[in-house]
């Protein structure tokens, strides 16, 4: 089933609700209003879109998140959909005023996104120009090797990205051994598997765990883009793994690839800046009241990829104006 053209301009407005909330808070070292600020733009404006919407990645489950809650119903009615949503990728990012932080939403008809338990998942995640080269269970230096050959440069040339922690320290030493560039991010491991897909980012390939709701986010992400995710669930106690088993059926340790991740033919997915970083411009604040965003926003069943550079004008648009 294919998503209504209309609804990807409308989920555009989501993330930009969302930014422009989480935006106020930029350095303000305090990330939980920040998010706050954020759950509760995005809330508003989403039930603004004619969307029969269930929360399916969201802030948390019913008793530990006001808002956003997994479960919860969204939209103010119409096609029945599925929608991911991280108010902010990054909450760490905006805190601190360091670049990349984004809001980030996908919306897939119903059961199509898959239900992500929130724990570890390892990933591999390459554009469209090594789709198919990589695997993720092969050693991190061969796999850079197959993205060098699959785009016709030197293992030299190629950057790997990825989220710059004590856990990725075999994986930082391999891809050093094969003289790879390597770019170390503190937060936010969305954008960076988008940043493989987008050539003016430099970014050639993403390594290492994060999120497993950030894996399915950026799956419906790379879909659009052409790229290429796999992903594995790493539980790390005995409850993790139980969720994992239920929450996933079959063996949860198998692999999941971009059509595990994010099923069927269609999906809408939307990022809006709220720190300028490589890949969206941040929010900006000038006199009487006005805003500026920067947004990308694209679809999988046609393919298009937009950005979406708008000004607003706070003082008419109470949802974020506050
Ligand atoms: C991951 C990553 C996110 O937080 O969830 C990370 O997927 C948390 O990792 O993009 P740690 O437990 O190692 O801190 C982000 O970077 C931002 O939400």
């Amino acid at each position: 089933m294919a998503l209504e053209r209309e609804l990807t301009l409308e989920l555009v407005r989501v993330t930009e609700g969302a930014a422009l909330g989480a935006a106020r808070w930029m350095g303000r070292g305090d990330k939980n209003t920040a998010d706050g600020a954020a759950v509760a733009a995005m809330r508003a404006m989403l039930q603004t879109v004619d969307i029969d919407g269930t929360v399916v990645i969201g802030e948390g489950e019913m008793d530990e998140a006001p808002m956003l809650y997994i479960g919860e119903a969204v939209g103010g009615g119409g096609s029945p959909v599925d929608v991911a949503v991280d108010p902010i990728e990054g909450t760490n990012l905006v805190a601190k005023g360091l670049p990349d932080a984004i809001a980030v939403l996908a919306v897939a008809p119903r059961g199509c996104l898959l239900h992500a338990p929130d724990i570890y998942m390892d990933k591999i995640a390459v554009g469209p120009g090594a789709a198919g080269a990589v695997d993720l269970d092969a050693p991190p230096g061969d796999n850079v090797r197959a993205v060098a050959r699959a785009l016709g440069k030197e293992p030299e040339a190629v950057t790997v990205i990825l989220l710059d922690r004590p856990r990725h320290a075999d994986i930082v030493a391999a891809v050093r051994a094969v003289g790879a560039r390597i770019k170390l991010i503190s937060d936010g491991d969305v954008w960076a598997a988008m940043a493989t897909a987008m050539p003016e980012t430099g970014i050639d390939l993403m390594l290492g765990k994060g999120g497993a709701p950030e894996g399915v986010l950026a799956a419906a992400a790379l879909r659009c883009l052409g790229g290429e995710l796999q992903g594995r669930l790493a539980p790390t106690d005995e409850v993790e793994a139980a969720r994992a088993a239920s929450m996933l059926g079959g063996d949860p340790r198998r692999i999941l690839r971009l059509d595990d991740l994010v099923r069927g033919e269609d999906v809408i997915f939307s990022a809006t800046g709220i720190t300028t970083g490589d890949l969206l411009r941040g929010v900006t604040f000038a006199a009487g009241g006005r805003a500026r965003t920067h947004s990308i926003a694209m679809r999988y069943h046609t393919g298009t990829v937009r950005h979406v550079y708008a000004e607003h004008r706070l003082d008419r648009k109470p949802i974020v104006g506050a």
